[in-house]
């Protein structure tokens, strides 16, 4: 059965399982005259219509390469991990002075590790520390360990168990020493990086993008819709990032809420944006492929856009639990941050998709280098997105390499920011690419009976079976040549709803 879905029938699809196709328009109708319209019902007609509208104006001759400058973050965690032999042979990974955290360490134990072996650990771990001094407190980042030395409690996800350890480098390399037999390696804890840019005003192109083959195709047509499988009803989507601003209008209804922050300083909501931006690309009334999906945001990422390797497991772990305790809710996770490389972080990510079946789309990073040689971006089981330009160039600052496995619209993005119930913003990013196959998947997820959830290599097969190939220019050295396409398969023709039937 084919049911497109039109803008007014959307708020009754509670009762529907199963929907076909779903045609997304992405502005009010204008005032006037025969309309085309879609999935997204837009409450505030006259309002999104005018702002819109002027987004829209003179906007299709915008340029993207070269203008790129971005600003909040450079390439300062762009360099090669060390390893270090310490005495102990417990294998430590350590960073440049740039990225690492100071005093704070994730130790990883032995996967055979029995658990009273892991707790009598812990216990002696934590009394060698009362012992040592206190640490320096040092100016500058809220990360900064301080005070006196700790141990959190132990993290597991699948057979990767690892605790985080606050400790001066010497106390930290003694007490390992004494313990290494239940220990395999130290990494330093690693600041993140928020993979958006520049800011431009632009418009949202890039849902506009996925319905369409080829680039001269799109560019003379602007059809100004998304034609994709479904809506997104029924899909948790799970965004490790700065958390969500829940009362803007692009989440009414309980769209988008924080289910969990890895620090309880940080604020309930999102001051700094990134995530509110990324959450309105998946499931934005306006902007979001998926806008029926739900956006669970996991908070890893402080208000000034801090963060760490050691918050990111804890959060994922968060997501694992949370939806292990949900097994008829079907679900994506999200992460469109960038740490330095991390076998740690890899593996945790390969085992959450291995051992649990959870689907994890990660960004590959805008630091115009090989995505393989950062964390997640180099996850083998994630799904790595990379970014395209409105005329289907890979930006130089993105990413790329064999570690990509499909490309999606990441330049000049327009979607929700968190200043305002009602702002927007344009940013560009491969944390903005990230999104739109998140919003895919949910959407196609929800096409299918509530009892069908494909493996995530069949959802990597999905996407790579329709991408449109050999469309993006200067993909990068090593890059699969895969742009994203959506398309509803059992809806071939654009077509138009009345918005009154
Ligand atoms: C982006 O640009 C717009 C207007 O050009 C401005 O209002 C907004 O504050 C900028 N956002 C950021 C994050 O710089
Ligand atoms: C993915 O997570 C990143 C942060 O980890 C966030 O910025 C982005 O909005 C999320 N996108 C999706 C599709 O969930
Ligand atoms: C992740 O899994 C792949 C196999 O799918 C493996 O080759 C790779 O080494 C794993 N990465 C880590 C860091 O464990
Ligand atoms: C957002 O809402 C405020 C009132 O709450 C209004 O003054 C402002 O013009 C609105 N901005 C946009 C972009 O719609
Ligand atoms: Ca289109």
């Amino acid at each position: 059965m084919k049911v497109v879905v039109c803008c007014l029938l959307v708020l009754s699809l509670q009762s529907v399982r199963r929907v076909a196709c779903v045609q997304l328009t992405f502005f009010a109708p204008r005032p006037q005259g025969p309309v085309q319209v879609g999935g997204a019902a837009l409450p505030h007609t006259a309002n999104s219509a005018q702002e819109d509208n002027t987004a829209y104006a003179g906007g299709d001759d915008l340029e993207e390469e070269g203008r790129f400058e971005g600003t909040t973050i450079r390439a300062v965690d762009a360099v090669p991990k060390v390893h270090v032999e310490t005495e102990s042979r417990v294998r430590l990974v350590s960073y440049t002075k740039a990225v690492r955290i100071e005093n704070r360490y994730i130790v990883q134990l032995k996967e055979d590790l029995p658990e009273s072996r892991v707790k009598s650990h812990l216990t002696a771990v934590r009394s060698s520390l009362k012992q040592t001094g206190p640490l320096v407190a040092k100016a500058g980042s809220p990360l900064l360990a301080l005070g006196q030395p700790k141990v959190d409690d132990v993290i597991t996800i699948g057979r990767v168990k690892f605790y985080v350890m606050e400790a001066r480098p010497e106390d930290m390399d003694n007490i390992v020493r004494t313990k290494k037999s239940d220990v395999t390696t130290v990494y330093e804890d690693t600041k993140v990086k928020l993979l958006d840019c520049k800011n431009f005003t632009g418009w949202p192109w890039g849902l506009d993008r996925l319905d369409m083959r080829a680039v001269r195709d799109f560019r003379a047509e602007r059809d100004k819709r998304l034609i994709v499988d479904g809506d997104g009803m029924g899909v948790d989507v799970y965004v490790l990032d700065t958390g969500i601003r829940a009362d803007h209008r692009e989440f009414r209804k309980n769209r988008g809420k924080i289910i969990h922050k890895v620090d309880p300083g940080m604020s309930d909501g999102d001051t700094h944006g990134h995530g509110t931006h990324v959450s309105g690309l998946i499931a934005g009334r306006r902007f979001g492929v998926a806008r029926l999906a739900r956006v669970n945001a996991i908070k890893v990422v402080d208000d000034k856009g801090e963060g760490s390797a050691s918050w990111l497991l804890s959060g994922l772990e968060h997501a694992v639990n949370t939806i292990k305790t949900k097994p008829n809710r079907k679900a994506v996770i999200n992460i469109s941050l960038g740490y330095p490389k991390s076998d740690l972080i890899d593996a945790a990510i390969n085992e959450t998709v291995r051992l649990y079946n959870i689907p994890i789309v990660v960004a590959a990073g805008n630091e115009a280098m090989d995505a393989c040689e950062k964390s997640p971006s180099g996850a083998s089981e994630a799904i790595t997105v990379s970014a395209t330009s409105y005329h289907d160039i890979r930006p130089k600052w993105a990413n790329y390499g064999p570690c990509v496995d499909i490309f999606a619209p990441g330049n000049n993005m327009k979607s929700s920011v968190s200043s305002a119930w009602n702002a927007t913003d344009t940013l560009s990013g491969t944390s903005m690419a990230c999104p739109l196959v998140v919003g895919s998947l949910a959407a196609y997820l929800s096409s299918l009976p509530a009892s069908v959830k494909p493996s995530p290599a069949e959802l990597k097969d999905y996407l790579i079976k329709r991408a449109t190939v050999n469309e993006v220019r200067n993909a990068g050295k090593g890059s699969p040549n895969r742009l994203l396409y959506v398309k509803c398969s059992s809806l071939q023709e654009p077509q138009t709803c009345d918005p009154l039937a």
